[in-house]
């Protein structure tokens, strides 16, 4: 349990909390298979193999009682004309929803349930987004130059299931278009229920 009450900020224009217990750094090659370019894949990872996102978590506690939290920092950049992106998952405990809130930066949160529902909305400075239970979660970054830096808090129990997505991806993908963000189907998902 965590006993006492406490406040951090959330500092400009980093990003970074000024208190954390974690950071996590995701490197393009954690994310094999998932950026639908395979090629531009293999090319940017064998350049140079960069921090595409980074998690600055709160004390996390395993606990229905408490609230898991952090910010989460999506750098920005491209694999093709895929933006980068988080690797994305459903909740081990599939039951939990998630808040989001984003603090600076322009992007977007790709969602689905198990039955194929999908769901994408945009983010920017003070957007507040309910991830609700059952409804795995991917940020994206859609701008040419800034970061996306979003505030999350969920079930302290609720953990990750990384391989639903690893397997056989999001449904939708997001992808640039000029200047424009497109949202595309994703050319190998595979529903998570095939019908029998
Ligand atoms: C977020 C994510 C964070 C990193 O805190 O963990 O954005 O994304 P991945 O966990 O998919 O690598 C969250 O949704 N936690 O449950
Ligand atoms: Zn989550």
């Amino acid at each position: 349990m965590i006993e006492r009450p406490f406040a951090c900020i959330v500092q400009k224009p980093t990003g970074i909390p000024d208190r954390y217990d974690n950071h996590i750094e995701r490197r393009l090659s954690s994310m094999t298979g998932q950026f639908r370019d395979h090629q531009a894949y293999e090319k940017l990872v064998q350049q140079s193999d960069r921090v595409i996102y980074e998690v600055y978590e709160g004390r996390r506690v395993d606990d229905q009682r408490e609230l898991a939290h952090g910010v989460s920092i999506v750098k920005p950049g491209k694999v093709g004309d895929e933006f980068f992106m988080t690797k994305g998952h459903f909740h081990a405990v599939l039951e939990t929803a998630e808040l989001y809130y984003c603090i600076q930066g322009e992007g977007m949160i790709v969602m689905e349930n198990p039955e194929g529902d999908w769901a994408a909305e945009r983010m920017s400075a003070g957007v507040v987004l309910y991830v609700p239970p059952r409804w795995a979660h991917r940020s994206v970054n859609t701008h040419p130059h800034d970061e996306l830096v979003v505030l999350f808090a969920y079930r302290g129990d609720a953990g990750h299931d990384y391989q639903s997505i690893e397997r056989r991806g999001f449904r939708k993908l997001v992808v640039a278009a000029g200047e424009r963000t497109e949202i595309v189907d994703n050319p190998r998902w595979i529903p998570l229920h095939q019908p029998a």
